[in-house]
């Protein structure tokens, strides 16, 4: 079977990535559309060999789709799902809009597969940096539950979108001309520098990035009360996230134990050569699929405690090709019903 597919946001970091992907994992589709804002319509994209337009999205645009893949930031997708539900199409949504929506499913296919196969027309796809954490961790936890997560992110540029990436490339070549960085899509200068993630602050003084690495983990693992603290950080990389992760069981788990189980789960990597000092760079995980897990070792400070280190594409598994694995997904176990659901969002 084939599919009728539309891409939201289709000229962006994570959109190009989903073009990229449909066509090199030969997604079963019929036809595909490419929706982005007014600013793009009638520039063009290659699928396939072919030249593509891209249209201005607008509400017939839906309505020979099946499978629509948002990407093109919370309030385009709050501004577009209902239509896009009602027009009886399946949303696997790139945003935060809905991720904590009851009856929105969180999905990572290496981990809770089965929670899509109750989607009510729409599934979240989680935050970047939490979909690479999870991948990471999930394997030890099934192992044995972990009780604590202390985590602190290095962002790249690429997760504010391809026009932070090009600021920090323009940012670059005036400081090393001598001239002022002028920050405009990101708040301040990011070449040769970093800052605290750019989210929005909370009341307990966690930005939004960090929360949610706490209620999407939660979410996923279906674990309400997992202890989770993180702190995210923009970092001066292009592209690919890097997580410390510090983890702290019930009981001692050995990092013996735990090498070998990352070397063997879906997802993940094990990248160490201990004798060179080499362990996961962004440079490393760029264009790969897997999350690369390295430097894992004993917390010194706690018996029960595991330190890893963690770098993957956050634009690939991170976004685009967790969104291709779960229509992949719908594809597979015939979850892509189109019948018209009655979800009110
Ligand atoms: P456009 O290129 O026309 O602005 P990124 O995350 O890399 O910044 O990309 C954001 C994506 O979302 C782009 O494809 C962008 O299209 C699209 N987009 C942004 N605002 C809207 C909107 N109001 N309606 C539709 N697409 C939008
Ligand atoms: C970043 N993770 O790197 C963010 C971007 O909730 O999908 C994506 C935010 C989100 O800045």
């Amino acid at each position: 079977k084939s599919v009728n597919v539309a891409i939201l946001g289709a000229t962006g970091a994570v959109g190009t990535e989903l073009l990229e992907l449909l066509e090199s994992r030969n997604f079963p589709l019929n036809n595909l559309k490419l929706l982005a804002s007014p600013r793009s319509a009638g520039t063009t994209l290659k699928f396939k060999g072919e030249t593509i337009k891209v249209e201005a999205v607008e509400a017939k645009a839906f309505d020979d789709v099946d499978l629509v893949l948002a990407s093109a930031g919370g309030s385009t997708s709050k501004a577009w799902a209902q239509t896009i539900v009602d027009s009886g199409a399946v949303m696997v949504d790139n945003s935060s809009a809905f991720r904590m929506n009851s009856d929105v499913p969180l999905i990572v296919p290496e981990i809770n597969p089965e929670a899509a196969a109750h989607h009510q027309g729409i599934i979240a796809n989680p935050n970047c940096t939490t979909i690479l954490m999870a991948v990471a961790i999930y394997p030890l936890h099934q192992v044995q539950p972990i009780e604590r997560i202390v985590v602190a992110t290095y962002q790249s540029a690429s997760g504010a979108g391809a026009r932070a990436m090009e600021e920090v490339k323009i940012q670059s070549q005036a400081i090393l001309k001598g001239e002022e960085p002028k920050p405009e899509v990101l708040p301040y200068p990011l070449a040769f520098n970093l800052f605290p993630h750019n989210s929005p602050l909370t009341d307990e003084g966690y930005c939004e990035e960090e929360m949610k690495m706490v209620n999407e983990t939660r979410k996923i693992f279906n674990t309400p009360h997992l202890k989770i603290t993180a702190t995210c950080v923009r970092v001066p990389v292009l592209r690919a996230h890097s997580e410390a992760i510090n983890l702290e069981f019930k009981n001692p788990f050995s990092v013996a134990e735990a090498r070998e189980i990352i070397a063997k789960s879906p997802g993940v990597e094990l990248l160490e050569d201990w004798q060179k000092n080499y362990f996961p760079m962004p440079m490393d995980a760029s264009g790969k699929d897997d999350v690369l897990v390295g430097r894992i070792r004993q917390d010194i400070s706690h018996t029960n405690g595991l330190e890893l280190w963690v770098c993957g594409d956050q634009i690939r598994k991170g976004a685009a090709l967790n969104a291709v694995q779960i229509a992949e997904l719908l594809m597979e176990k015939s979850w892509l019903n189109t019948a018209k659901s009655s979800l009110k969002v």
